[in-house]
């Protein structure tokens, strides 16, 4: 296989690791865990995995153990530095005993339930060290969640001699780890289940797990290219660019993009919720930066679009939970319906209030709220085009401001959509240490018996000598949250905390960048090179950790 001059380079590159995870380790044992809400139903449903103690590695004595089996799935969207968890998990397990082994299931969660697996030695590790991508073993969205599925995977998990799985995955494939771990250890099987904080979407976050992995690489790549956008845009100064960005309903992204870039206009989702605001509002206040720019001779400027948006806007969250209930009660029904009739049949079913704003949605973006859900029943909020919905609606605004003498310039848009793209870039050197310290964590987690925890690794904006390596009870991150119509158990998601300080310093500076044209223009990941340009954590980890 040809490889790139990086790719070389970047294969001798030796992930960081906490100083305590360099020698022996033992465990010490903080306080029993509560969940973060709903205790009772949680506890119920989680008699083995509820109120463990948080745990902490400290440098201990050496001990022998034996070799190990370990499984490892890759779980859900690419995120950068899944290889390098898989290498310290590897390493790890080597470490404890050179006899142990590591098996990858094959495309996801489905690779358990098919038994289909292939054994990773160090030959095929060494290949993807410091790689983007998932391709090693390939990832997928099966929900692990039924009983046949658990024992299933149990056949396998036996005639391999497993002891220990390791999901690799964002809160619902957490959540669908804990309820694995929950069942295995009610059937006294011996099987342990660990899970790794994965998604570059920023939303797997609480006081123990600091960040998802992913984030950093992610809106590193995406803010070098809107970079080089603004640079384009100040240059021929005859566009607004309206770029959306991945992150599902958290704009986490958006909001890290828009604190390295300092574009004109970042529309928060969550800001849009608590203000209760309109698509109109969110329009009118867009079409308001515009004209304002406008008036100053900018005909030009950039807008940030959380790619959840959509779902935040009030009135359009109730018809999607409307929705997300009909369809899930009557997909057979619906499956029946001919494409062309099925708008009107949504607008008949559905109660006044929803069926009016049903019917006043672009056809585009009605058709999108009906379609298949993913496995666990989000509506595919990467495939609604918002940023050309807004568009749209920014252009009509402006032609009526025009009429009415309100505004005195020209709009012309163009539209990018930045996900997939940043998705499997080579892991940043925060991400590349942050990953493989995670994946040793696991294996250290395994060794002493855990089961139902989160592999944690804290102090990320100090240097990675200091991190303090750990394990998080996956129980302590759960409440209980309608999905499928149906109450069940779920990992909560953190979304953007407007009196959080990333938020805070936007909102102090978001005027300013919406009339000057201030913008920065970060340029591509820095693998080799001082520390200041290669190893800066998120803007958004220092402006809360510097709490
Ligand atoms: P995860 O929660 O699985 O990490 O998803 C990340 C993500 O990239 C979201 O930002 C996006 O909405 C979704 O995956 C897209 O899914 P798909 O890869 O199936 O198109």
């Amino acid at each position: 296989m040809t490889k790139s001059a990086l790719q070389i380079a970047r294969a001798a590159y030796q992930p960081k690791l906490p100083k305590a995870l360099k020698g022996a380790v033992k465990v010490k044992e903080g306080e029993p865990t509560q969940s973060v809400a709903d205790q009772e139903a949680i506890k119920e449903l989680f008699p083995n995995t509820y109120g463990m103690p948080l745990i902490q590695f400290v440098e201990g004595e050496a001990v022998s153990f034996p070799a190990i089996n370990v499984g490892v799935i890759l779980s859900g969207g690419q995120a950068p530095g899944g290889h390098n968890v898989i290498s310290g998990l590897f390493d790890g397990i080597k470490a404890l005993n050179k006899d142990s082994k590591l098996y990858g299931f094959i495309l996801g969660p489905g690779g358990l339930v098919d038994h289909n697996y292939m054994e990773l030695t160090a030959d095929i590790i060494d290949e993807y060290r410091n790689t983007g991508g998932f391709d090693i073993i390939g990832s997928g969205r099966t929900k692990l969640e039924k009983v046949e599925q658990f024992e299933k995977g149990y056949e396998i998990i036996q005639e391999l001699g497993i002891k220990a799985l390791v999901i690799i995955g964002g809160d619902d494939s957490n959540t669908n780890a804990c309820v694995l771990a929950e069942y295995y250890a009610a059937k006294n099987y011996g099987v342990q289940v660990i899970g790794c904080p994965k998604t570059i979407d920023g939303d797997l976050k609480n006081e123990m797990i600091e960040t998802s992995f992913g984030f950093d690489t992610a809106c590193k790549t995406y803010s070098e290219v809107i970079g080089n956008i603004q640079r384009d845009c100040n240059s021929a100064r005859k566009y607004w660019h309206f770029i959306k960005l991945m992150g599902r309903s958290a704009s986490h992204i958006a909001l890290e993009c828009a604190l390295q870039v300092q574009p004109n206009v970042c529309i928060i989702s969550e800001e849009v919720e608590a203000k209760d605001m309109s698509l109109d509002d969110v329009v009118t206040y867009i079409a308001q930066a515009v004209a304002d720019r406008a008036a100053a001779g900018n005909n030009f400027g950039t807008v940030l679009i959380p790619e959840g948006l959509v779902e935040f806007i009030p009135a359009m969250k109730r018809l999607i939970a409307e929705l997300n209930d009909f369809l899930a009660a009557n997909s057979e029904e619906f499956a029946q319906i001919k494409k062309s009739a099925q708008r009107d049949y949504i607008i008949r079913k559905l109660s006044p209030e929803n069926s009016a704003i049903y019917a006043s949605l672009p056809e585009g973006v009605a058709r999108q709220l009906t379609l298949d859900r993913d496995p666990h029943g989000n509506v595919q909020v990467s495939l609604i085009e918002t940023e050309k919905l807004l568009s749209e609606m920014v252009g009509k605004k402006l032609a009526q401001w025009k009429e009415e003498g309100k505004y005195v310039g020209k709009f012309a848009a163009q539209h990018h959509f930045f996900g997939y793209e940043g998705r499997c870039a080579a892991p940043s050197n925060f991400d590349a240490d942050y990953c493989y310290s995670l994946g040793y964590t696991a294996s250290l987690l395994i060794a002493n018996g855990k089961t139902g925890y989160m592999s944690s690794v804290r102090n990320t904006t100090a240097p990675a000598e200091e991190w303090i390596a750990g394990g998080v009870p996956i129980t302590m991150m759960m409440n209980m949250e309608r999905r499928h119509g149906e109450m069940k158990p779920v990992i909560q998601k953190a979304l953007v905390r407007l009196d959080g300080a990333p938020f805070k310093a936007f909102a102090a500076n978001r005027e300013m960048w919406a009339k000057e044209t201030a913008y920065v223009y970060p340029g591509p990941i820095q693998y080799f090179g001082p520390t200041e340009v290669c190893d800066q954590p998120t803007k958004t980890l220092q402006l809360e950790q510097a709490k």
